[in-house]
């Protein structure tokens, strides 16, 4: 049996990412924060499922003795990095951590592999915001990196340790470079989630409007479940490399809204009101992903289409609300 270890097992990629590997007869161990554990009804409740299957261990991204402590009790085959600050923020407040929870964390955590597990397989969640202004379109693996944002210059410092660690230290690390990826599992501050929860409850009638940002940016948003599949299968290779993971399709926020308001016969006209602190300063060109070589070497393809992503979404979040959620 293999045993792995998942960091942020309760976010939205970590959550499926258990549920698929425990599938396949895996050992799943996770790292979560104590509050976490102190607030499961909120915190876990992306685990809430697989729970009693799931070994949970309490380390912290600011805290690099925890992070030690969980790879030297886990010992584990394969690890999957997805704690991070992911929400990619522009405010100066934030950028202390979001570069200590990514490049910083991401260090403690490589080389405590080194240390004590060289040969475990490990998984960097790497992200199209690396790409920032890019100077080609679809991007690949090959096109070089420009990013734009605190929270891209943090992924790619990490992304180029991961790859030192690879190429110096000789051990199995891979890379996903992931576009967006949705579900009814996303954090509320993403935009997907903000629209499908406020379309909920805009037709139960608890909500009277939705305030957004810039609505006709455009994103290539695939299905969060596909998109763990492809990690999985990186780390099954019989050799580290990075890989592109993406629809290759873009589509604006105001196509996301005509989706969503359109599952629950609605038009989102009626009820989109724009509002600038929702806008972004340094918003990345249209970010648009090859994924030929996951395609290929994978044998990896999206299951969803973008209306079925919104559609899956908006009911989802109607059957949380009539639930009492
Ligand atoms: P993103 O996702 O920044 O691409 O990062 P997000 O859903 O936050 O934004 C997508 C696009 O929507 C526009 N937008 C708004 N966004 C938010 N959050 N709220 C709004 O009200 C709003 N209005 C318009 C944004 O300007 C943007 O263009 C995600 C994260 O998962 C990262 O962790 C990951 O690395 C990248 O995707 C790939």
């Amino acid at each position: 049996m293999k045993r792995a270890l998942i960091t942020g097992v309760n976010g939205q990629d970590g959550s499926y990412l258990a549920e698929l590997l425990l599938a396949k007869g895996y050992e799943v161990h996770g790292m979560v924060r104590r509050d976490a554990l102190e607030d499961p009804a909120h915190r876990l409740v992306n685990i809430a499922g697989a729970r009693k299957s799931i070994q949970l261990h309490v380390g912290s991204l600011d805290n690099h003795q925890s992070i030690h402590k969980v790879v030297a009790a886990v010992r584990p085959d394969e690890c999957y990095h997805l704690a991070s600050s992911s929400f990619v923020s522009y405010s100066f407040e934030d950028e202390s951590s979001i570069v200590a929870n990514n490049f910083t964390a991401t260090h403690a955590l490589l080389s405590s592999f080194k240390e004590l597990v060289p040969d475990c397989r490990v998984y960097f969640a790497g992200s199209s915001e690396m790409f920032g202004h890019a100077k080609a379109s679809p991007q690949n693996e090959a096109t070089p990196f420009n990013p734009r944002s605190v929270y891209g210059i943090s992924k790619l410092a990490a992304f180029h340790l991961a790859r030192n660690y690879r190429e110096h230290h000789r051990m199995f690390v891979s890379a996903g470079i992931l576009y967006n990826h949705e579900s009814p599992r996303r954090g509320h501050q993403f935009v997907t989630r903000k629209i499908s929860s406020t379309v909920a409850k805009i037709k139960l009638g608890r909500a009277s409007s939705l305030s957004l940002g810039n609505i006709d940016a455009r994103r290539d948003w695939g299905y969060a479940p596909d998109f763990v599949r492809a990690m999985h299968a990186m780390l099954q290779k019989d050799s580290p490399t990075d890989y592109v993971v993406a629809t290759g399709v873009t589509h604006s926020v105001k196509d996301f809204l005509r989706a969503a308001f359109s599952a629950v016969d609605l038009e989102y006209e009626r009820f989109v009101r724009l509002e600038s602190a929702y806008f972004r300063p340094s918003e990345t060109v249209v970010l648009c992903g090859d994924a030929a070589l996951a395609r290929r070497e994978l044998g990896w393809a999206p299951s969803r289409t973008f209306e079925e992503i919104a559609r899956e979404m908006v009911l989802a979040d109607l059957q949380l609300l009539k639930d009492g959620g």
